[in-house]
């Protein structure tokens, strides 16, 4: 893939039409790094203490609380919150909402998680079209803080349908609310040149070509000289017999080589 040239993160910044990609942005300018961990364990206190000691050297934080067995709201997601203000980072449940408008405000909103109170992104598959993005953005009404929602454009998994013509319609549906969907999970830039979606790209690893399940990885120059704006690591710096704060510097100075060399 040839290397795509684009503005400096704090160029974009000022005049993103999201207030969530504004505000993502400047926490990446601050903090020079494009790195979002993914922390993807199963007990509070190692999301936690993840949380506090990779804080300094990320933008966003991407969890799956569904998966944390001894969740509550008050014992999680109330001190993530802090740690999120303390280490200025964004927080981004990676939710996966796949159903109809009026399904998903619900799922957004209430029940145990309650992701919207707390989540400043969460994402979506476009496969319902988009009244999915209305549900969602109906689920932020009283919500007095910045929220942004990625759609699902493209997967790092083997076989993934979401390619092509599939890839195409997403881009069109998130055009029709930029001030809220700012932009994709997704393997390639996406958007026209005079557009600016915010690119998170997964399935990205410096020593794993995959996992047994069909992830695939790609190494952070590839992604990052194709085009995305953020990679999300989650395996390479967590995985067994890793240092995590060790793999994290790592991954955060690779995606800001990488970023340096594509705004040159
Ligand atoms: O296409 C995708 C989209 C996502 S959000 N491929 C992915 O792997 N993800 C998520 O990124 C996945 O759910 C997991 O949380 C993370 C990748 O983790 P890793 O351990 O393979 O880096």
């Amino acid at each position: 893939m040839s290397a795509i040239t684009l503005k400096s993160y704090e160029d974009r910044l000022r005049t993103h039409p999201s207030p969530l990609a504004r505000r993502l942005l400047k926490i990446i300018t601050d903090k020079q790094t494009n790195l979002c961990v993914s922390l993807d364990v199963q007990t509070k206190d190692e999301l936690l203490r993840l949380a506090d000691t990779l804080g300094p050297y990320v933008c966003v934080f991407k969890t799956h609380v569904d998966t944390v067995e001894d969740f509550t709201y008050e014992s999680v997601i109330v001190p993530l919150v802090e740690l999120s203000k303390r280490h200025n980072f964004l927080i981004f449940e990676d939710r996966k909402f796949a159903d109809i408008g009026s399904t998903v405000r619900s799922q957004y909103t209430s029940g145990v998680f309650k992701i919207a109170q707390w989540a400043h992104i969460t994402n979506a598959h476009a496969l319902p079209g988009p009244g999915i993005i209305d549900g969602l953005f109906a689920g932020t009404k009283n919500i007095n803080e910045e929220r942004g929602l990625l759609l699902l454009a493209e997967m790092s998994s083997a076989g993934s349908l979401a390619t092509g013509d599939y890839t195409d319609k997403t881009v069109d549906i998130a055009r029709k609310n930029t001030f809220f969907t700012f932009g994709f999970i997704a393997q390639t830039r996406l958007g026209s040149p005079n557009e600016d979606f915010i690119i998170m790209t997964p399935g990205v690893g410096l020593d794993d070509k995959g996992d047994s399940l069909g992830q695939q990885y790609r190494t952070v120059d590839d992604v990052i000289s194709g085009g995305s704006d953020i990679i999300i690591v989650g395996r390479g710096i967590f995985a067994k017999g890793r240092d995590p704060i060790t793999e994290s510097k790592r991954y955060r100075d690779a995606g800001w080589k990488a970023y340096t060399a594509r705004v040159k």
